[in-house]
């Protein structure tokens, strides 16, 4: 770090989250994101949530990514919290397979949004993607980088399906 704040938080329930979350972090480092990664559990800690959620703009963070699973209130309370953009990531619980955590993040009153993502890896790298794409609305360096790793992938998508793949 170069004493500058991060631009993301990297936020989620618990140590458990951090096999779905850190393919955010990955994402986010693949397109040249500062981010800052925390546990903060709305139940466990709630005094760690509101003093992040109240903090976060101030310490400079420009979007939120919010993984939790279960009764998942992580995303949802930040988002009262913070004018920040919070985008929640439902984690796959063993329970239900992470359709309540997809629920319970989905479902906000209207009033106080939070971007729900896909259940598990995938919502976390899209969550990261979406944080690049809110970020490089004013960093130009940024929304090339965003093209190219988009070019990329493109790229590597095979015309027609091989046996040997
Ligand atoms: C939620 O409870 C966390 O986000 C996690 O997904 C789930 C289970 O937490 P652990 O019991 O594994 O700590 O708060």
């Amino acid at each position: 770090m170069d004493g500058k704040p991060a631009d993301v938080a990297v936020i989620m329930g618990s140590q458990s989250d951090w096999a779905t979350m850190k393919h955010a972090a990955e994402t986010l480092d693949q397109l040249g994101i500062s981010h800052d990664d925390r546990i903060v559990s709305a139940h466990r800690t709630p005094d760690r949530l509101v003093e992040f959620a109240h903090g976060a703009k101030a310490a400079g963070f420009k979007v939120v990514i919010a993984g939790a699973g279960g009764a998942a209130h992580l995303p949802g309370m930040t988002a009262a919290m913070t004018p920040l953009p919070v985008f929640g990531v439902p984690v796959e619980s063993k329970a239900l397979s992470g359709q309540d955590s997809l629920l319970s993040i989905v479902q906000m009153p209207a009033g106080i949004p939070v971007g729900t993502l896909a259940i598990g890896r995938a919502g976390a790298v899209n969550a990261a993607l979406l944080a690049a794409a809110v970020l490089a609305l004013t960093n130009p360096a940024l929304a090339e980088r965003l093209d190219t790793y988009r070019a990329e992938q493109t790229a590597k998508v095979a015309a027609a399906p091989s046996d040997d793949a």
